[in-house]
């Protein structure tokens, strides 16, 4: 009896080649669960572009609760921060009161085949889930030609694998006990 995969537009050769290996392809965070609190380093991995076209512009849009993040600068791209003002102010790290939180991250003005895959690497500092979460990173992925919008959320009872164009989600796991020194 075959497992099933779905065939997502784009990522049909690779599923049929591939078989067990469709996770590697769409985009999808490198690691999918950290602890709650600490600071992240995410590379959100591009698999291919769009049908054959290459990618030209990716943004991932940032969870709420997640107050501090830094993108790692990329030779050949052009990063954008873009931010919101939150409703109302939070205590931040390093004792900080925050106003104003990363809404979105834009990388531009590079290209990357359709026959290549490449990684954008963001710092964040995780939010202090008490009963761990999933953390949700919808991402625009612009093509020279065409768009894909990775922001599908598995309803219940569905998997990553029933989805077309599933949203990267990374799970928070249990903080870890903090040292005194
Ligand atoms: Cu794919």
């Amino acid at each position: 009896m075959p497992r099933r995969f779905p065939v997502a537009a784009g990522c049909a050769i690779l599923i049929s080649g591939l078989m067990g290996a469709p996770a590697s392809a769409h985009v999808v965070l490198d690691t999918r669960e950290a602890p709650a609190g600490s600071y992240f380093k995410g590379l959100f991995r591009i698999g291919h572009g769009c049908g054959t076209s290459p990618t030209v512009r990716v943004t991932v849009q940032i969870p709420s609760g997640i107050l501090s993040v830094r993108p790692q600068p990329k030779a050949g791209w052009t990063i954008d921060i873009r931010k919101k003002t939150l409703p109302e102010p939070v205590a931040g790290p390093h004792g900080k009161t925050v106003t104003e939180v990363v809404s979105e991250i834009v990388w531009h003005g590079g290209s990357l085949p359709n026959e290549h895959f490449d990684e954008f690497a963001l710092q964040m500092k995780l939010p202090d889930a008490a009963d761990g979460g999933v953390l949700i990173f919808p991402v625009i992925q612009d093509c020279a030609q065409g768009t894909r919008a990775w922001v599908e959320v598995p309803k219940p009872g569905q998997s990553r694998w029933d989805l077309t164009s599933p949203a990267p989600t990374l799970t928070l796991t249990a903080k870890p006990q903090t040292h005194k020194h």
